[in-house]
């Protein structure tokens, strides 16, 4: 990275700790489930907690009391929430190598044939790609094989009681979680999920699951953690309910090349950084920032070449024509000391922005379901071939998952685990 463009990134991120800059969480929330009246947060004890909830939900005292009397703050809990150290290096290409890898795609496209009728009709009900959903479920938690081993009303009473810098979020989460369990007739005991209480298959907060998870394989009942045509639907569910425009014949996003020569435009690349993560600049003021578009035969990204070979032509016009008329918005990932990826991203970008508040999730959850969807593809080309190597890709998941779920806990979960409603610490 130039002085210059760390300077930049510096700016950029003391912008976003302020929360003047992208990721703002309170413009974000779409939230149709009623919030409480009154929510006196945080909750210094539990006590209060139970106070609210009788008064609120008339649950009865002791019912809460009977959940919390043993409640004592999970230390890991805490530690696994506290941000990485000042001296950590943020870098897209290493978080993209840990998501973008072999395995993960291979059980990637074991995931898409074996779900393939829940995929095809999720794409169709809410317009949402399948290896959007496939990226998803994939970088949340290599298709359940790590779904996270907390318990999920003790994470949640945590980050409620003894987590001062997120409990007010926390604690509406462990509202809705307890509210959830009832509607459901669960016992909140047995829920396991993240550090940080999401759940299943697709790592859903309780308050989304309460807005957004559906019933897709329609046997009466949501089961994020069982039923992966619910986990499929309700991904859909969620990034249709947050905007996915299904009609969109923009691209998600393309790399753009950073002109060195342009040193005068670094004002100009502040102030796009600075305009956010909403689609808002037009094509010839990003270039004039000194970052040039790829050229559109050349673009690598473009998933409708392969997908409709016959429409090449007429849709390549169409984004050739359009690139003016197209919003997008602009981020700088940083590479540690190497120089940064730049991106333009447009509105559905943003939206996968909503499931985790992060770019780099966002970009992952794209390569990897690319990556899937182009390997399925290889496959089906030569199925004899692909036979066999799918045998030994299952092979060495089957020998590797093991060891892997074995140092599982409190290493791989942190890491695959988002928060919907992140303030920035989750950015990376
Ligand atoms: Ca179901």
């Amino acid at each position: 990275m130039t002085k210059a463009v760390f300077k930049l990134a510096l700016i950029a991120n003391l912008l976003v700790a302020l929360g003047f800059g992208p990721g703002l969480a309170a413009t974000l929330d779409v939230d149709d489930v009623p919030a409480p009246a009154w929510s006196p947060v945080p909750f210094a004890r539990p006590a209060d907690f139970a106070a609210y909830m009788a008064q609120r939900h008339a649950w009865p005292r002791e019912k809460i009391d009977a959940l919390l009397v043993d409640y004592k703050a999970n230390a890991q809990v805490i530690r696994l929430m506290e941000p990485p150290a000042q001296s950590f290096k943020r870098s897209w290409q290493s978080y993209r190598k840990r998501f973008i890898e072999p395995k993960r795609v291979a059980a990637g496209v074991n995931f898409w044939q074996e779900n393939q009728d829940a995929l095809d009709r999720a794409s169709k009900r809410f317009g949402v790609p399948a290896y959007v959903i496939v990226g998803i479920i994939g970088v949340e938690t290599i298709y359940g094989r790590n779904t996270g081993s907390f318990q999920v009303l003790d994470a949640l009473a945590t980050l409620s009681f003894d987590y001062p810098r997120r409990a007010a979020y926390f604690s509406k989460e462990l509202e809705h979680f307890l509210l959830w369990t009832e509607e459901q007739g669960i016992d909140p005991k047995t829920i396991r999920g993240s550090f940080a209480g999401a759940i299943g298959l697709p790592q859903f907060m309780p308050g989304s699951i309460r807005r957004h998870a559906v019933d897709f394989d329609g046997d009466g009942s949501i089961d994020l953690g069982a039923s992966k045509a619910d986990a499929i639907g309700s991904v859909a569910s969620f990034l249709k309910r947050h905007g996915w425009q299904s009609q969109s014949k923009q691209k998600t996003r393309v790399h753009l090349q950073l002109k060195p020569q342009q040193e005068a435009s670094e004002e100009a690349r502040k102030k796009i950084l600075e305009a956010g993560w909403q689609p808002r600049l037009q094509k010839r003021d990003i270039e004039k920032a000194g970052l040039g578009f790829p050229k559109e035969s050349k673009d690598r990204s473009d998933p409708q070449k392969k997908e409709k070979p016959k429409q090449q032509t007429r849709e390549k016009s169409d984004q050739k024509d359009a690139a003016g008329a197209h919003a997008w918005a602009v981020f700088e990932l940083p590479n540690a000391d190497a120089q940064s990826t730049w991106i333009a991203t447009d509105h559905n970008f943003w939206v996968i922005t909503r499931y985790n508040q992060s770019p780099f999730y966002a970009m992952a959850v794209l390569e990897l379901g690319e990556a899937v969807r182009d390997e399925r593809r290889r496959q089906l080309a030569k199925p004899s071939e692909a036979a066999t190597s799918a045998e030994v890709k299952t092979k060495n998941i089957a020998t590797k998952t093991q060891s892997a779920e074995s140092k599982a806990v409190g290493q791989a979960i942190p890491k695959d685990t988002k928060i919907k409603s992140a303030d920035g610490k989750h950015d990376d």
